[in-house]
């Protein structure tokens, strides 16, 4: 700000002098810049939850129409597009907020940026964030936001009883993929896993996860199987089948997951008598997360 009477001419003020008019002049972009006084997530977070919003709170009163869309983004690390999102921001916290219009991506780092300089985010005065702010931090890994069919998951284990643990298709014999549609009592299914005792596939829930389904049961390509499902959280067992034979129609499950544990481990045993023609399936196996 800076004062003048529009001449020249210096004043001396005194008692009983002349009245001169004086004229303040505020000039938009002069004073000091705000800053960027915190974020969240913090710099270099992990573990970051995926339904998480993006926050900076300024040092100073903003003004609000500069900060959108294209002075505060968050974008993929390795990507140029930016997070779909709504931007807002609150006087009252002098904060900024990133709202993303779906969950982030899993085990993804994400880097946030709130743009300075002319094109910038501005205070009240019109003075900008002096250069650009930028922060990276990185997603939970684990499952994504929402419910996923297992067998479109990776397994951080897998053993089993006669070769791999398939996906979306029967246990088949030992070669990887040589299964059939997955099939209880004649109803088929798309989704699952085909396993075969003694078998369990343990997957990394990141803490994130609720709730498992399946339909469990003995595939019709070996209908004298015995087996028993078991859903285990670490040490403790979430659910247990009891015998299931070639004869059990398909059970429909819904294993609650609570106190957010680490892994989960889908079980199968060979019910005590041998995994001879225990060819079990997780028909339609889905885990729902956060
Ligand atoms: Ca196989
Ligand atoms: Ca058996």
């Amino acid at each position: 700000m800076s004062w003048s009477d529009g001449g020249t001419t210096q004043h001396n003020v005194t008692a009983g002098s002349a009245n001169v008019t004086y004229t303040a002049t505020f000039t938009a972009g002069s004073g000091t810049p705000p800053t960027i006084t915190g974020t969240t997530p913090a710099s270099g977070a992990t573990g970051v939850a995926l339904n998480s919003t993006i926050k900076a709170v300024f040092s100073a009163a903003m003004t609000a129409s500069t900060i959108n869309t294209t002075t505060f983004t968050l974008i993929p690390q390795g990507s140029s597009t930016p997070v779909a999102a709504a931007v807002a921001y609150d006087g009252t916290t002098k904060t900024a907020t990133v709202t993303p219009s779906t969950p982030l991506n899993p085990a993804t780092t994400y880097v946030a940026t709130v743009k300075g300089g002319a094109s910038g985010v501005k205070d009240g005065n019109g003075v900008a964030l002096a250069a650009d702010k930028v922060w990276t931090f990185t997603t939970r890994n684990g499952p994504p936001s929402g419910t996923s069919f297992v067998s479109d998951l990776s397994w951080m284990s897998m053993t089993n009883g006669w070769g791999p643990v398939e996906k979306d298709m029967s246990n088949g014999e030992q070669l990887a993929g040589d299964g059939r549609p997955i099939s209880i009592r004649n109803i088929k299914f798309t989704k699952g896993l085909g396993a075969h005792a003694a078998s369990t596939v343990t997957y990394n829930l990141a803490g994130a996860c609720s709730a498992f389904t399946a339909t469990i049961g003995v595939d019709d390509e070996a209908p004298l199987g015995s087996i028993v499902f078991q859903v285990f959280a670490g040490s403790t067992k979430l659910y247990d089948s009891g015998v299931l034979r070639g004869t059990t129609a398909g059970v429909s499950i819904n294993v609650p997951i609570t106190g957010n544990p680490q892994q989960l481990q889908l079980i199968v045993t060979d019910a005590g008598d041998g995994a001879s023609n225990d060819h079990a399936d997780w028909a339609d196996a889905k885990l729902t997360c956060q």
